[in-house]
C-alpha cells in the first residue's frame, strides 16, 4: 500500500461517517504507514526483518502493527521461513499486545516462500464501533514448479483473528473463493465481504 493509499483508506472510513461533526468513538484517526524499522522501534520489537508498518488511533488508544519475515537455511538442502505479525496498543504509558500472529513454512527442500503482500496492509472500521479491523494477506509455499501457494488474509481487531484460508491463482490452476473462520455471520460487520473482494484482488500470482 502507497502513502497515498493510505490516505484514501482514513478518507474513506471518514466519508462512512454520517453528518458533518462525527464523533470520535465511530472512526479511526491518524491513519500512516511507517518505515518497518519505525514500527518495530515504537512498537518495541526487534526490527529484523521487518517489511511492513502501520500505525492508526481507535478507542483503544495509538496502535502499530509490524509485519516481519524470516528466512533460515538450515542446512545446504533445507530452509524454514515465517511471517510475524505483530499489533500492540499504547494506552497512556503502557504497551499491550493485542494480537501476535506468527506462521511459516519448515524444512523446505524446494523453493521457499513465506512472504507478506506488502501493499494488502490496511486498517478500517467496517462496523463502525470505533476499533480498527487490521487487514494484511500473506503466502506460503514450499514447491519445485508453478503450482498455487497457499494464501491467507487476516483480519485483526481488539485481539480477535478472522481469517481466509485459500490459496493464489495461477494461470494453470482455477480460482477457487478461500474458507473464513469463523463462519462469514460471525465477522464484523460489512468486513467479510470487503476481505473476500480484497483476497480475490490479491489472489493472481506469475501473471
Ligand atoms: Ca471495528
Amino acid at each position: 500500500m502507497t502513502e497515498s493509499n493510505a490516505a484514501s483508506q482514513a478518507e474513506e472510513t471518514a466519508t462512512t461517517e454520517a453528518g458533518p461533526t462525527p464523533s470520535i468513538s465511530s472512526q479511526l484517526a491518524m491513519v500512516s504507514l511507517l518505515s518497518p524499522r519505525a514500527a518495530a522501534e515504537q512498537a518495541g520489537i526487534d526490527p529484523d526483518g521487518a517489511v511492513g508498518g502501520l500505525y492508526f488511533t481507535d478507542a483503544n488508544g495509538e496502535n502499530t502493527v509490524v509485519l516481519r519475515e524470516t528466512q533460515i537455511v538450515i542446512d545446504s538442502a533445507t530452509e524454514s521461513g515465517s511471517v510475524l505479525a505483530d499489533h500492540v496498543v499504547r494506552d497512556g504509558a503502557e504497551l499491550r499486545v493485542l494480537r501476535e500472529v506468527r506462521d511459516g513454512v519448515q524444512d523446505c527442500p524446494w523453493d521457499l516462500k513465506a512472504e507478506f503482500v506488502p501493499s494488502s496492509l490496511a486498517v478500517s472500521d467496517y462496523d463502525l464501533d470505533g476499533i480498527g479491523e487490521v487487514l494484511f494477506v500473506y503466502r506460503l509455499a514450499c514447491r519445485s514448479d508453478v503450482s498455487p501457494a497457499e494464501q491467507k488474509l487476516l483480519l485483526l481487531e481488539n485481539g480477535d483473528k478472522y481469517i481466509l484460508r485459500g490459496s493464489t491463482s495461477t494461470p494453470y490452476e482455477l480460482y477457487e473463493d478461500p474458507l473464513p473462520e469463523p463462519t462469514a455471520e460471525q465477522w464484523p460487520l460489512n468486513a467479510y465481504e470487503s476481505a473476500l473482494d480484497r483476497f480475490r484482488e490479491l489472489a493472481p500470482e506469475f501473471s
